[in-house]
């Protein structure tokens, strides 16, 4: 039986246009290791989705004048465009609100319950009088009490910085509905004990291999504080229900529900789910951006260690730092950043999935720019990779037809060289390390590019030595084949195009060493062009 892997990329919120910073943050690098895994013939299960609920969709949908329902299906069809469009091989790529998922969330919160994981607590929270309901702090505005701002959140302060409970502010009022005033009023809410699963939680951390410095450091900051208890429900109509008498009004909190979607999409995925999350044996690494390590690294493994019913824990937790455009963040309201729908108007998806992967904030918050896309496309893809696939199908039909000529003797310097890289490139992709995996990748087309430059096959032709040439066109097919082998878990489209130049049935399976699948005489077309050159509007 084949090994057992579970990857997840973080469920991105459905209120807006995903851009880049989601792409390299979560979506990619979870897509180029299940690839890979797959191609290593494991057993992947890869799961993403949408996580539908929270705030942020209230907000949205109150902005954007339209039921919540429908304005969530609005962005979801955006993200679906997407994950088709980025290549994303999802198993599924699924969604928070179903049926399944609330029904996974009530058994979960009755084992929580049942164990004594479960507190009701009473406290005074700013209850909106005109619109009859407990509000957030957020939703509350009123006057700062230090700085006098009529402005301030029931949270914080934005003039002068303070950080506020709404009970603090003067003349509190409701953000949605400004004529109605607010009162504190004693509410119940439902509370996760977090703080008992203090020591579990310690000893699992430090039996953990291979996240990076900042989620450890993440990590061990929330445990060296001590872990307190969490409410896990809110007074919104829009979440999943709680299944509790007397909390008809209220939804679980969003980072209740949403990391458990990523077992209710995995049960819709497939009926055999179990043999992967119920799995001790069953390699599991998530994919996010640091913002949501808190939640992946404590939170939800607390809940799961919590239940002690065998709950699949991630093995290697890969949060990703902040990727930056021109400088400044990325974002909707700014318009600052590339969003993913006018991403392929200016270039194929693998160009992108390949320049991001070659950019990685892997160990900072890093800055993306179009110049720099530009060079790595221009460089690599259609330089290292693109022209040498094409001068070697051009010479060789020139010169030998349609077929592939014979092969010399095999090359062990050669041989050599490119198995050293290749061992390179399939460590950095075990440890899901993307920069690495770009370099090792480019180091394998140049390589190749300069074999080519040295042996000269149209000097050897020029000079009547044909079985020179052949030899050395033969040794170019072979690596042009090993290309797609290396490159499909980066970019899937340029690795099935090189696949298909050849007439015979080669699988795209991870070559553990340099092969030469290749038969003499076997036909070939030569390509389209793999990759155009970007050229930049210079202004
Ligand atoms: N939706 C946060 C985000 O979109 C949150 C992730 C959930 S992962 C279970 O960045
Ligand atoms: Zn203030």
């Amino acid at each position: 039986m084949s090994e057992k892997y579970l990857i997840t990329s973080a469920l991105p919120y459905v209120n807006n246009q995903l851009h880049i910073g989601h792409l390299i943050g979560c979506l990619l690098p979870s897509d180029v290791y299940a690839r890979f895994c797959r191609a290593m013939g494991r057993d992947v299960l890869y799961i993403g989705g949408s996580d539908e609920h929270g705030t942020t969709s209230e907000i949205g949908a109150t902005r954007e004048n339209m039921p919540v329902e429908e304005y969530v299906e609005k962005y979801r069809a955006k993200h679906l465009d997407a994950v088709r469009d980025f290549k994303l091989s999802f198993n599924l790529y699924g969604r928070t609100h179903t049926a399944q998922h609330e029904k996974l969330m009530h058994e979960l919160f009755n084992r929580l319950d049942s164990l004594g994981m479960i507190e009701e607590k009473a406290s005074m929270q700013p209850y909106s009088v005109n619109e009859k309901k407990f509000l957030a702090d957020r939703y509350v505005i009123g006057t700062c009490p230090f700085c006098g701002y009529e402005k301030a959140y029931g949270n914080e302060c934005e003039k002068c910085g303070a950080s506020l409970d709404p009970s603090d502010l003067k003349n509190p009022h409701s953000a949605i509905d400004p004529s109605s005033p607010v009162e504190m009023r004693e509410t119940k809410h439902l509370y996760f004990r977090l703080s008992k699963m203090q020591d579990k939680l310690r000893a699992w951390i430090n039996s953990r291999q291979g996240w990076p410095k900042t989620a450890i450091k993440i990590a061990n900051k929330w445990l060296d504080e001590g872990l307190h208890d969490n409410p896990i429900t809110r007074d919104l109509k829009w979440g999943i229900s709680v299944n509790k008498p007397g909390y008809e009004n209220k939804v679980f909190y969003v980072w209740f529900d949403a990391p458990w979607g990523y077992v209710s999409i995995s049960q819709i995925a497939t009926p055999d789910w179990a043999s992967w999350w119920k799995n001790p044996d069953c390699h599991y690494t998530q994919f996010m951006a640091k913002d949501n390590v808190s939640f992946h690294s404590v939170f939800f493994p607390a809940q799961e260690l919590a239940m002690d019913d065998n709950w699949k824990t991630v093995d290697v937790l890969k949060g990703q730092n902040f990727l930056n455009f021109n400088g400044a963040k990325i974002s909707k309201s700014t318009g600052n950043g590339i969003f993913l729908d006018e991403a392929l108007s200016i270039a194929p998806s693998d160009c992108w999935r390949y320049a991001l992967l070659a950019s990685a904030p892997e160990t900072d918050d890093t800055d993306f720019t179009m110049t720099r896309f530009a060079e790595i496309v221009n460089k690599d893809l259609n330089g290292l990779l693109g022209n040498f696939v094409s001068r070697v199908c051009k010479l060789s039909a020139k010169n030998f037809g349609d077929v592939v000529p014979n092969a010399g003797a095999r090359d062990a310097e050669l041989d050599g060289r490119i198995n050293e890289k290749l061992a390179e490139l399939t460590s950095a992709l075990e440890a899901c390390e993307f920069r690495k995996t770009i370099t090792a990748l480019r180091d394998i087309y140049g390589i190749a590019n300069e074999y080519m430059t040295l042996k000269e096959p149209w000097t050897l032709v020029k000079n009547g030595d044909m079985d020179g040439a052949a030899a050395v066109l033969n040794e170019c097919f072979q690596m042009i084949d090993l290309f797609a082998r290396v490159s499909a878990p980066i970019i899937p489209d340029a690795a099935e195009k090189i696949k298909n130049i050849f007439a015979g049935e080669h699988d795209l399976s991870w070559p553990r060493e340099y092969e030469h699948r290749i038969a003499n005489g076997e036909k070939f077309t030569v390509p389209e062009n793999l990759f155009n050159r970007i050229e930049l509007d210079k202004e």
